[in-house]
């Protein structure tokens, strides 16, 4: 098939499944265009069936707002017929479904067609949609999509019962490739000591430090393991809270401890460094980050929110706390940390949940039969 993927491409967790499925497909022979404001961060642009279409807006001095969602219609309805794509494939509605919407119109005006899909991921139906300034126009583009994905059945109902919308929601949960993220003892060995020595615990968080990732929950847990017990702290990613985080590490007496290291792009080599992965998340619609640390077999200490309970089952793969209850978290993770076998247990469980259930090779195969079933019904 050809396939035109659009995505938000800088840090986040839609555009990381949107461009791995990229990948993913290309690897098994379609043809992939990405219709993007930038390349996406994890392509290296070297990949073969891989092709990357920019979208650049210009600006005019009257332009209070210069109009991507405009240019991405036209960029879109450009590369469809240039490429003669199959479909489009967009993730996350605001405003990618109602340009994708445009670009249908655009085609179907020259006698052709292009069906579109959206995946729903989450902030785009939790936070963003349900603001009234979007929630019209974004109920609107979900219900005349061709289809609808969502990456966690808490999604699909969360969707259905925000904007009232009766169209077919298809649950593809989200993947891992799990040979990219998978523990690999010589790695360890080789990188672990630059972050923690032989005696030290390493903890580990990954997000775009949003407050709904509360981060500084992250250290409050932190600062009372590393009372406990000899520990350091990964911090990978980067955004509004990290100063926040900061100056309570500093305030704690524990900032000497963590390890601030931004955006990274090879999270694969950094997280089977771990022990344990902290995600004290307000929402989660699914919790990439704790699938990409425990297909590395790093359980995480989480939030029973939104789709998380798919992904993590409590005490078995990892462990399951109210929002905000840090001092629960610290001791599990105090107590976990000591066990062994029982953290080893864990982390095995961690992996095969991701290896079972998760698996891009598991995976896959549903977004291509989604497709053909769309294209076909169209
Ligand atoms: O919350 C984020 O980090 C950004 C957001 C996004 O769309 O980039 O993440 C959402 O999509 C991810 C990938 O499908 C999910 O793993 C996250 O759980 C989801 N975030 C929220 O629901 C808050």
């Amino acid at each position: 098939m050809k396939i035109g993927i659009t995505c938000y491409p800088t840090y986040g967790g839609s555009g990381v499944v949107a461009t791995e499925l990229g990948i993913e497909l290309a690897a098994r022979g379609h043809d992939i265009h990405f219709i993007t404001s930038s390349q996406p961060f994890r392509l290296t642009g070297r990949e073969s069936n891989i092709h990357f279409h920019e979208v650049s807006v210009s600006n005019y001095p009257l332009f209070e707002y210069p109009p991507y969602d405009l240019a991405l219609a036209t960029r879109m309805a450009e590369v469809a017929e240039f490429y003669s794509l199959d479909l489009l494939h967009v993730h996350y509605a605001i405003p990618h479904s109602v340009s994708a919407l445009l670009a249908r119109q655009m085609l179907v005006a020259r006698g052709r067609t292009l069906p579109f899909i959206t995946t729903l991921h989450g902030t785009d139906i939790t936070l963003v949609g349900l603001d009234r300034s979007y929630l019209p126009i974004t109920k609107f583009a979900i219900e005349q999509s061709d289809g609808v994905t969502s990456i966690s059945s808490y999604l699909r109902d969360r969707t259905r019962e925000a904007f009232n919308v009766s169209s077919e929601i298809e649950v593809i949960r989200n993947f891992v490739n799990c040979d990219v993220y998978s523990p690999d003892a010589a790695k360890i060995a080789a990188m672990r000591p630059r972050f923690a020595a032989s005696e030290e615990k390493l903890l580990a968080h990954l997000s775009n430090f949003r407050p709904v990732k509360r981060v500084t929950d992250v250290v409050e847990v932190f600062a009372r393991v590393s009372h406990a017990m000899p520990a350091r702290l990964m911090l990978i990613g980067d955004g509004p809270d990290r100063s926040a985080a900061e100056y309570l590490a500093h305030r704690l007496g524990v900032r000497d401890r963590i390890h601030f290291l931004g955006k990274q792009e090879n999270v694969n080599d950094l997280l089977p460094l771990a022990d344990l992965m902290i995600m004290p998340s307000e929402m989660e619609s699914f919790g990439l980050a704790a699938l990409e640390a425990m297909a590395c077999g790093v359980p995480a200490i989480a939030t029973r929110v939104g789709g998380v309970p798919e992904l993590i089952d409590d005490q078995i793969n990892g462990l399951l706390f109210p929002i905000g209850d840090v001092e629960a978290m610290a001791t599990a993770a105090i107590d976990l940390l000591h066990d062994e076998p029982r953290l080893s247990t864990m982390a095995a469980a961690a992996r095969k949940t991701a290896q079972d259930r998760f698996c891009a090779s598991r995976i896959i195969p549903l977004y291509e039969d989604y497709y053909q079933r769309v294209i076909d019904r169209t």
